[in-house]
């Protein structure tokens, strides 16, 4: 039975401002982390040499390119964009005294050409980079005074933009420090667990120091989290599986409690006292962490499963997480688990939660395309898991969960962020370059592309129901 999802309901894609624009130097931006890794996520403090290689120097050109791609976005009917502002345009030091104006210049340009398309910019302040400089000055995260830049450049981001952007978001994936501590705090891969939970909580205080300037400064502003959506499954129904499953969900789900309810939720105690760790907080930092989001958003490709048993090797790739590979799911190219009823129950259970509106932003299949002689991309395989997928988040609202909207990811081929890939497709528009970097960049419609036009000019009405 087709459903018609909620007029106000939105629609569209999410890009990361490292992964597309490319003009790593240009217009006065500084070296951010990013720019530092040329093989994706898994990166450490290094110095960049003349003739490094980075796919990401250039990437897709979106810099000089937006306007042919916003027109494509609009054209597929998007009524909302995310995109990632990058803070080394603002502030290419991070701690310099004056914001580089030729990178909030840069931004005012893409907001007037959303806005010509009518399309509604969401705003993440921090995907996956930094500038470079604080991560060798500071240790990133690690330092306290990180807070402050932070502050800064959201104060000057909020106060430059605030009347013509609405939506937020602070940090992409916040929990992901656990996995990657270069890519999500500027840390070294072996920092001890003391150096990194006082970096992550750094960083929730410097959200939510960003939640109160975005309620003080944007008038009808709306600002979120962004947490990488990692639910687990006990592999078993033993007892012993249950509690696994419950204390492997508590690691991402800490992140959205303390950013949803205003403190450290109370299974932390324990947690913290086993591993040894003492975390500095302040009164003022209690006092900030108050501020809570507006609503709760998180990227979502997979479920897993967790289990108690130390000799369960069966192990599935999954971005940067390790899980248990359930044995009732396929996997993508890249062995990440296909779940759209997940999604579903995902939707449910944080709606259970935290009784506030969900965002997804971020959902999409990896594949390598095939562009045939006739010059066209047949990706029947990315319209199946789309098509599921947003099956199911409709499933989710008549469930009575409130979701905002959809941002797929990558609605255009953009670089890989954990492998640094071009080959890894994500895209309703191709675009023709390969992993050395060659190509024309030349954007292509794949057959997707009207795929998902029909299923926003209809609301949802043409998604059909999944084979399984
Ligand atoms: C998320 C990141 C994105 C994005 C996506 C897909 O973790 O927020 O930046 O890239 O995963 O991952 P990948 O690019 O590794 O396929």
């Amino acid at each position: 039975m087709s459903y018609r999802f909620p007029d106000t309901f939105l629609w569209g894609g999410a890009i990361a401002a490292n992964q597309v624009e490319g003009a790593h130097l240009t217009d006065g931006k500084g070296l951010s982390t990013s720019d530092i890794q040329p093989y994706g996520a898994f990166g450490e403090l290094a110095e960049r040499q003349p003739n490094d290689f980075n796919i990401k120097d250039v990437a897709i050109d979106f810099y000089h390119r937006y306007p042919e791609d916003i027109a494509l976005f609009a054209e597929m009917g998007f009524t909302t964009l995310r995109l990632s502002i990058a803070w080394s345009r603002i502030f290419p030091n991070g701690d310099d005294a004056e914001p580089n104006e030729a990178g909030l210049a840069y931004y005012d340009k893409i907001f007037t050409e959303l806005e010509k398309h009518n399309i509604t910019p969401l705003v993440t302040l921090s995907h996956y980079e930094m500038p470079l400089n604080l991560a060798k000055q500071y240790q990133g995260w690690a330092s306290r005074e990180t807070i402050g830049f932070f502050a800064t450049y959201a104060r000057v981001v909020f106060q430059r933009f605030g009347h013509r952007v609405k939506h937020w978001l602070t940090f992409n994936e916040i929990n992901v420090t656990l996995h990657e501590p270069f890519t999500g705090s500027g840390l070294p891969r072996d920092c001890d667990e003391q150096t990194r939970f006082q970096a992550i909580h750094h960083q929730l205080v410097a959200s939510a120091k960003a939640v109160k300037l975005c309620h003080d400064m944007v008038p009808e502003g709306k600002i979120g989290n962004m947490i990488l959506g990692a639910m687990l499954y006990p592999l078993t129904c033993h007892p012993d599986d249950m509690l696994k499953t419950l204390t492997q969900n508590r690691e991402w789900l800490m992140f959205g409690d303390i950013q949803a309810r205003g403190y450290y939720p109370s299974y932390m105690t324990r947690k913290f006292t086993e591993m040894g760790v003492t975390l500095n907080i302040t009164e003022d930092d209690k006092q900030a962490l108050k501020e809570t989001i507006d609503f709760v958003s998180f990227s979502y490709y997979m479920t897993g499963c967790a289990s108690a048993d130390p000799e369960q090797q069966d192990k599935a790739d999954a971005n940067m997480l390790q899980m248990i590979a359930n044995p009732h799911l396929k996997a993508s190219e890249w062995g990440w688990q296909i779940d759209p009823k997940g999604l579903r129950y995902l939707l449910n259970f944080l709606y259970d939660r935290y009784q506030l509106p969900l965002f997804v932003v971020e959902n999409g299949l990896g594949a390598v395309d095939v562009v045939d002689e006739q010059g066209a991309i047949q990706d029947d395989y990315r319209i199946q898991y789309l098509n599921d997928h947003l099956y199911q988040l409709g499933e989710a609202i008549q469930d009575g969960v409130d979701v905002m909207g959809y941002t797929s990811w990558g609605p255009i081929d953009l670089v890989s962020a954990g492998t640094a890939q071009m080959s890894k497709r994500y895209g309703f528009i191709y675009v023709d370059r390969d992993n050395q970097g060659h190509g024309s960049l030349k954007r292509t419609p794949k057959k997707s592309f009207y795929w998902y036009q029909s299923v926003i000019g209809s609301q949802g009405e043409t998604l059909t129901e999944p084979q399984s």
